[in-house]
C-alpha cells in the first residue's frame, strides 16, 4: 500500500499539491518524500509524533513516514505542552517534530528537518507495508476525560477512501480543498484519498473564507470537506453559487436546517455525513438526492451499521467494517465496553427509518465547538485538581459563532474565576476553555447527591438565556 509510489508512476506530471504559489507534481512529491524518508529512517524510531500545521512540509513529512513505514502520532497544534506530553507518553513516543519549542519536550524542528532532507541526495525506496500496519494514531476524548489513542491502519484508510468514493463521487480529475487540520481525520483523509486516486489537493494552512472562495473560482475546486461552522463562514463571505463544485462534505457536527437551506438555495452540492476518528472519517454519507428525500438523515445504512440496546426503535449506533478500528491503543481498558458482537459502539444515539439513519444525540455530554470535540469531565478534572473549588460542572451551551461552547458552574468560598482560568491556561488547550465561569451556592444534584449536568444546564438556560 505505497500509494504515492504507484500514483507518481501513473501520473508523474500531474499536480499533487497546490500550496500557496507552488504546485508540486506527483513525481516531485514522491522524490521529496523519499528524501525525507531517508532521514527519518536514519533516526530508527518506529513511531514519531508530529504537530501538523497544514503546510507543504507536513505533506512531505507524512508521505515520508508512510514510505519509511513509521507510524505518525498526530498531535493537535492547539494543545498545551502538558497535553502533548500526556498523549505522547500514552503511546510510548519520545520523538516530536514541531516548529515550536517546549520546556519539557525536546522537539526536532519540523520544517528545518524537512528542508535539510530535501536538499540532500539520498533517498529511501518505499518499504513494503502490510494492510494491518498503523499509518497514523489520533487522539479522541471521551466521557471519562482520558484521551484515547486510535490506531488508523493502512486498511482503515483505504477502506474509508473506498466508502467515500462510492457516494461522494470523485476521480483522478478531482481537485480537493484541504483546509481541515491534518491532525484530524477530516483533514488527513483528504490527503490520503487524493494520493490513492491521483487527485489534486489545494492545501490551505488557515481558514480564510475569502481565500477559499477565490480558490474555488480560480483553481476550480471540485470537492471540499467542511464542518458546519466553516460552511457558515463561507456563506457569510458570499459563497453563493456552485462554480466547479461537485461536492461539499459536511461532517464533525450536525448541520442545522437553517444552514442547509441557505446552502441549498445557493445551489451548493451539500452532502451530510456521519463519521469519527475511530471510523477513519465518514462512515455513511447522504447525497443531495438523499437529502431531498430524507432531509434529516445522514445516509442510507448498509450491513455494517446496526442499532444496539434499542428502546422504541431508538438505540446506540454500532459500526463495523474495514474502515473501523479494531481497538484503542490506549487505554486498553476502554476496549471492553467499546465493542459488541464485532461492532464498535459509537456512543451516538439514533434510529433507522426506510433504511436511512437519523442521529438524535451525539455522545453523552459531548460539546462540539467549531468541529472540535470537548468533554466536560476533562475540564472539570483539571479544575478540581488544580484549584480549591469544592465542585464544578461544565455544560455545553448553544453559541452563534462556534455552534456550542462550554460554560463552567462551580461552588467555592469566593470568586475563583481567575484561579480557574489560570489552571486551565497551564493544562488545557484554549479552544476547550469555558467561555463563562459562574459561582453558584449549590450545583443541581440528583436525589443521591451526584451533580446532574442535565439539571445544571436547565437551570443555566432558565437563569441566563
Ligand atoms: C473552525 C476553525 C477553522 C476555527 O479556527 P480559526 O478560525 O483558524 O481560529 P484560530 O486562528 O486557530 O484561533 C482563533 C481563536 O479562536 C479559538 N478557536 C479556534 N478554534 C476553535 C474552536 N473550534 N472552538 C472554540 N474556539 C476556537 C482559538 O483558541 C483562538 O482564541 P484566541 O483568539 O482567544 O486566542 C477550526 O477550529 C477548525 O478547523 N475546526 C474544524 C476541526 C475539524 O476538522 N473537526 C472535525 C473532527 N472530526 C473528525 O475528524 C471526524 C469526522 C470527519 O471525519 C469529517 C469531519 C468534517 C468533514 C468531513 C469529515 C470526513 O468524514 O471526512
Ligand atoms: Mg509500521
Ligand atoms: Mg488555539
Ligand atoms: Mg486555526
Amino acid at each position: 500500500m505505497q500509494w504515492l509510489k504507484t500514483t507518481s508512476n501513473r501520473y508523474p506530471d500531474k499536480t499533487a499539491i497546490f500550496y500557496q504559489d507552488q504546485h508540486i507534481s506527483y513525481q516531485l512529491l514522491y522524490e521529496q518524500a523519499q528524501k525525507v524518508a531517508y532521514e527519518l529512517d536514519q533516526l530508527q524510531h518506529h513511531r514519531v509524533a508530529l504537530v501538523a500545521e497544514n503546510t507543504l512540509m507536513d505533506c512531505y513529512f507524512i508521505h515520508a513516514a508512510i514510505i519509511a513505514n513509521i507510524e505518525i502520532v498526530m498531535i493537535n497544534k492547539h494543545l498545551t505542552e502538558h497535553e502533548m506530553r500526556k498523549q505522547m507518553a500514552s503511546v510510548d513516543t519520545e520523538l516530536l517534530f514541531s516548529n515550536n519549542t517546549y520546556t519539557h519536550i525536546s522537539a526536532i524542528h519540523k520544517s528545518e528537518f524537512v528542508r535539510k532532507a530535501i536538499n540532500q541526495h539520498s533517498t529511501l525506496t518505499a518499504k513494503p507495508n502490510h494492510p494491518e500496519d498503523i499509518l497514523s494514531i489520533m487522539f479522541t476524548s471521551g466521557t471519562t476525560g482520558v484521551q484515547k489513542a486510535v490506531p488508523q491502519r493502512f486498511i482503515n484508510h483505504l477502506a474509508s477512501a473506498g466508502n467515500c468514493k462510492q457516494i461522494f463521487t470523485y476521480d483522478h480529475d478531482s481537485i480537493w480543498l484541504d483546509v481541515l487540520p491534518l491532525f484530524h481525520i477530516s483533514g488527513l483523509s483528504i490527503l490520503l484519498r487524493a494520493v490513492i486516486d491521483g487527485c489534486t489537493v489545494v492545501l490551505h494552512e488557515k481558514f480564510d473564507a475569502k481565500q477559499i472562495i477565490d480558490d474555488i473560482k480560480d483553481k476550480e475546486i471540485t470537492h471540499i470537506s467542511l464542518v458546519p461552522q466553516t460552511l457558515e463562514r463561507l456563506l457569510r463571505q458570499g459563497l453563493n453559487q456552485q462554480y466547479a463544485l461537485q461536492g461539499i462534505l459536511i461532517g464533525g457536527a450536525k448541520l442545522d436546517d437553517r444552514l442547509l437551506i441557505q446552502a441549498q438555495s445557493a445551489d451548493l452540492p451539500i452532502y451530510t455525513s456521519f463519521g469519527m476518528t475511530e471510523t477513519c472519517s465518514q462512515m455513511i454519507t447522504a447525497s443531495p438526492k438523499d437529502i431531498q428525500k430524507y432531509p434529516k438523515s445522514v445516509g442510507q445504512i448498509n450491513q455494517n451499521i446496526q442499532l444496539f440496546n434499542a428502546v422504541n426503535q431508538v438505540g446506540e449506533i454500532g459500526v463495523r467494517g474495514d474502515n473501523v478500528m479494531h481497538g484503542y491503543l490506549y487505554p486498553e481498558s476502554a476496549n471492553q465496553e467499546a465493542f459488541i458482537d464485532g461492532y464498535f459502539l459509537t456512543g451516538d444515539i439514533g434510529y433507522i427509518e426506510d433504511d436511512y439513519l437519523y442521529i438524535l444525540d451525539r455522545r453523552k455530554d459531548l460539546i462540539i465547538s467549531g468541529g472540535e470535540n470537548i468533554y466536560p469531565s476533562e475540564i472539570e478534572q483539571v479544575i478540581l485538581s488544580h484549584t480549591s473549588v469544592h465542585a464544578a460542572c461544565v455544560i455545553g451551551i448553544k453559541d452563534s459563532e462556534w455552534g456550542s461552547v462550554p460554560v463552567c458552574l462551580y461552588e467555592a468560598d469566593g470568586n475563583m474565576a481567575a484561579t480557574i482560568q489560570n489552571a486551565l491556561n497551564n493544562n488545557i488547550a484554549k479552544y476547550k476553555h469555558p467561555k463563562q465561569f459562574i459561582r453558584v451556592n449549590n450545583l443541581k444534584r440528583t436525589s443521591n447527591g451526584k451533580i446532574s449536568r442535565h439539571q445544571c444546564k436547565e437551570w443555566f438556560v432558565h437563569e441566563y438565556l
